[in-house]
């Protein structure tokens, strides 16, 4: 997988005057079936998440409330998407290092998953990852 590979997707949005409503389904808007969903919120001013890539899993990242940025490498070139639209997601595949900052005060971080969570699919340290790729 490469940097090419990382891409935002607009997701449909039906707008409508008591709120706009926002879907996504598996295997059409994201390009795995879904088997977990988390997320992230209450992040203090100042705080990064992040800082691992995995090793077969694949993710949906969707800003739900409020803004943060996420940066992505995959060893050689690297590129920062600012998620600040809850009908925009950023799909990353696996094998693909990433940092998240600049978090918004009440901003969510909604993550669709390949698979249910295990730690040992996690490279957290940066150089085991660099001998990976
Ligand atoms: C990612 C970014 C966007 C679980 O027990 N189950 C889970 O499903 C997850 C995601 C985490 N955990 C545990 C593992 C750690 O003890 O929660 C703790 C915090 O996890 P972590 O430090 O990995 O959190 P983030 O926000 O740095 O990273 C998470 C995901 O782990 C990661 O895959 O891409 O969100």
């Amino acid at each position: 997988m490469s940097l090419a590979d990382c891409r935002l997707v607009k997701l449909p949005k039906i707008t409508d005057p008591r709120g706009n409503l926002t879907f996504i389904e598996g295997e059409v808007h994201v390009p795995f079936t879904i088997q977990r969903v988390y997320y992230l919120y209450d992040v203090p001013g100042g705080a990064e998440r992040g800082g691992h890539a995995h090793r077969d899993l694949e993710q949906f990242l969707i800003a739900a409330n409020g803004s943060f940025e996420v940066t992505v490498t995959d060893g050689a070139d690297k590129r920062t998407f600012s998620l600040n639209r809850s009908y925009y997601g950023l799909y990353i595949p696996r094998m693909i290092w990433r940092d998240m900052a600049n978090f918004s005060s009440g901003s969510v971080c909604l993550v669709l998953a390949s698979a249910r969570y295990d730690e040992s699919d996690y490279y957290r340290e940066y150089n085991e990852y660099l001998q990976a790729v």
